[in-house]
């Protein structure tokens, strides 16, 4: 199967003789950086090789389409709870430049205890199963493929099932996950021995199949009451999950640090965040950088968070992210929307493209206060680690709270999470391996007795069963969905319909799901600007409608509101009439034009009528008028009668009259474009001379009707008039 870049991809096929699907391949891939490319006018110091396929920034029109891929790999979250949709917005994601995504939401996967089957839909959480994850490796297979770059494709191996899951995402070919014992035993109070032999077990596997591991060190910070006085603990549990990672055997270059800065603005957040992520980075330098925007202090403003997010890319800059992540307002407001996701890869993709060769131009300082806080920062590390030790080693040290506590260490308030070693979940269920313990499975965790049976097998264990599911993937056991009305063919026959006809319904969450978004400025107090909201949402005929984000203007003047509800009806596209699209000629096309047959043109606004804002608007070379693409232009005012503008063009050896009519009254307007063009007859020039007539009351059509070449309404720019003019003439010299 091959995508087309203008069709949909077919999801119904995607899910076609998936038992037999098997990924592409395996382990986690980084992007490969070109210094020195160029691309279109400009060349880059700091971007990875381009895409085959891509969207660029909207302005990249103006520079020849390019789009630069800065060095990063760049995360987005994609996990609605039906992953049949998400495969859709995987593929506009990683057009946008995504080459990291995320099956994640905001909770759940680590209170599931075992291996599930089928797919439920996601309540909270996106349950991992078999089939969700080789639907979308597959899928990613063949994206990858369109947009020419690997994807890597990534979920969580958490909970007490992390080591069964890590064997699944081992063998369906999953790229990165998020693997750290400490977010079992603070956050899901899993038992803490538990945690940490499951870890070991996990992290073998992971390491075997080439798996990246993000931490779980940022939840201290998203957790603790004020994020940024956590910053030693941070260190410090970025040090134990990174070293515990190494001796269970993984690899430094797939150890990445889930990094988050300790705080944002209103905050004077780089002096507090550029000196962290120094001392971080210098103490943790043999690992990876997954850098992401602080979420604590996380509203439901996109304008602040974006600006929150610009932030954290500066910090990435000015020191180092090998993944740069792309968190979006919605996770503050808890609504994984994929068109936010989308513009936050694009905000990342513009921040690296803008800060291109920055570290080339500016340098951190050697001394002051960047070097004394970080070094500040590093000391509390080191102490910390040292308490550490001193209480017992790190169990202990949970015991006695020492993790999450709101102070700023050696500070503390008392708060921290404490967790006992005889309890949680999954207490007691660690036992010590028998002596002829033998288990015939590849990367397998500790004493495994392989010698006993046979020598030759002991750095091969699967060697002894002809191959365990990683080594003969035909071994794997595939179970279809089991509920029968909760699963994927249900869901998609409910929405078949939106998919195989012409019929159309917004979606934002879910196919079909018919939401949209409204934004609304109402002069009242919030209260009655939220009521008021709902109120209107109710008679525009939104369904469920909800307020989603208010922001103040002014106390008393009003507020700004955004919401969100649902259409409850659809659009045949079929029965719509749709406008041939209007073409253009590019702005260099008409100016090489005009340049090689030079173009003068007379123009005024006709009859009584003093309005003279839209004609300038169309003529002037600041708003894109077509003084601007060399075109002669000679402009005779205001109230101009329609004889004069004839004469001036008879005069000046004009190819074309400009006639704007705003005044509309008794039809004046057409009658004076039909009275230029019967002038024009009258004293010869009609077949040299174009004549246009413009204002906001003309329609196109009925201008045509008064005899002249063509009329331009509302809405009008230098650009149309201008390939009128240049098309009409080249016509000519065609027809000539
Ligand atoms: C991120 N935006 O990109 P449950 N294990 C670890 C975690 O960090 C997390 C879970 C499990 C964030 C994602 C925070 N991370 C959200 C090491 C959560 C989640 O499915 O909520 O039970 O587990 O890192």
């Amino acid at each position: 199967m091959e995508l087309k870049p203008n069709e949909k991809l077919d999801i119904e096929n995607i899910l076609k003789d998936l038992d037999k699907y098997r990924p592409k391949r395996r382990g986690w891939t980084w992007r490969k950086p070109e210094p020195g490319i160029s691309l279109g006018a400009f060349r880059y110091r700091d971007e990875s090789s381009p895409l085959k396929n891509s969207v660029p920034l909207p302005s990249a029109k103006y520079f020849g389409g390019i789009d630069p891929q800065g060095t990063p790999v760049i995360t987005t979250e994609i996990a609605s709870g039906r992953f049949e949709d998400d495969i859709r917005r995987m593929r506009m994601a990683a057009w946008h430049g995504a080459d990291h995504i995320m099956v994640i939401r905001t909770a759940g996967q680590s209170h599931i205890d075992g291996l599930m089957e089928g797919t439920p839909q996601g309540v909270g959480g996106v349950p991992i199963t078999r089939k969700q994850i080789r639907a979308q490796r597959k899928a990613l297979d063949f994206i990858e493929e369109e947009v020419g770059r690997p994807i890597n494709y990534h979920s969580y191996v958490s909970g007490v099932a992390g080591p069964e899951v890590a064997v699944l995402f081992a063998e369906e070919g999953v790229n990165g996950a998020h693997q750290d014992p400490q977010y079992n035993v603070l956050y899901r109070n899993i038992n803490m021995i538990r945690s940490f032999v499951d870890a070991c077990e996990s992290k073998k596997i992971m390491s075997w199949a080439g798996i990246a591991q993000i931490d779980g060190a940022h939840n201290a910070n998203a957790t603790a009451r004020e994020a940024w006085k956590v910053m030693p603990e941070l260190i410090v549990q970025h040090s134990i999950n990174s070293l515990f990672s190494e001796k269970a055997g993984m690899a430094r270059e797939n150890i990445c640090l889930s990094t988050v800065p300790p705080t944002a603005p209103p905050a004077p957040c780089v002096y507090t965040d550029l000196p962290y992520a120094l001392a971080l980075r210098d103490l943790c330098r043999n690992y990876r950088m997954r850098a992401q925007m602080n979420t604590k202090y996380m509203e439901a403003s996109a304008r602040e968070n974006t600006v929150t997010h610009v932030l954290n890319l500066l910090v990435s800059k000015l020191t180092r992210a090998d993944i740069q992540s792309t968190i979006t307002p919605d996770e503050g407001r808890n609504v994984p929307w994929h068109i936010y996701n989308v513009e936050a890869c694009d905000t990342a993709k513009q921040v690296f493209a803008g800060l291109d060769g920055f570290m080339d131009m500016v340098e951190l300082k050697k001394d002051g206060p960047l070097r004394e806080d970080a070094r500040e920062i590093k000391e509390r590390a080191c102490l910390f680690m040292e308490e550490i030790i001193e209480a017992g080693g790190y169990f202990k040290a949970v015991e006695a709270g020492f993790f999450v506590d709101s102070g700023k260490y050696p500070e503390r308030n008392g708060d921290g999470i404490a967790r006992k070693i005889d309890g949680g979940i999954g207490e007691g269920t660690v036992f010590k391996r028998d002596d002829d313990y033998f288990a015939p499975v590849t990367a397998h965790y500790g004493y495994n007795n392989v010698a006993q049976y046979d020598p030759q097998a002991a750095d091969n264990p699967s060697k002894l069963i002809g191959g365990c599911t990683f080594e003969d993937p035909g071994k794997i056991v595939y179970i279809d969905e089991l509920d029968e009305e909760d699963n994927v063919y249900k869901r998609m026959e409910e929405t078949a319909k939106y998919r195989h006809t012409g019929l159309l319904k917004p979606e934002m969450e879910w196919a079909a799901d018919g939401t949209v978004m409204l934004t609304m400025f109402l002069p009242a107090q919030r209260r009655v600007a939220e009521a008021a909201a709902l109120e209107f949402a109710a008679k525009m005929n939104l369904r469920d409608p909800e307020v989603i984000n208010v922001e103040i203007m002014q106390e008393a003047e009003g507020v700004r509101i955004e919401l969100k509800g649902k259409l409850p009806f659809e659009v045949d596209t079929a029965k719509l009439s749709i406008p041939p699209e209007p073409e253009l000629l590019s702005r260099e096309d008409i100016r090489a034009d005009i340049e090689q047959h030079p173009m003068r043109v007379v123009c005024a606004t006709v009859g009584e009528d003093e309005h003279s804002v839209g004609l300038r608007e169309i003529i002037d070379i600041k708003h894109g008028g077509i003084e601007g693409f060399g075109i002669e232009v000679h402009y005779l005012g205001t109230s101009v009668p329609v004889e004069k503008l004839v004469d001036a063009a008879i005069e000046l050896n004009a190819e074309a009259i400009l006639a704007s009519t705003i005044i509309s009254h008794d039809d004046i307007h057409y009658k004076n474009m039909k009275r230029l063009h019967e002038l024009a007859v009258e004293k010869g020039i009609r077949d040299k001379v174009a004549i246009i007539a413009g204002g906001t009351q003309v329609v196109p059509r009925l201008a045509a009707n008064q005899g002249i070449d063509a009329g331009f309404g509302r809405g009008s720019h230098g650009i149309d008039v201008a390939t009128f003019l240049v098309k009409r003439r080249q016509a000519k010299r065609a027809g000539a």
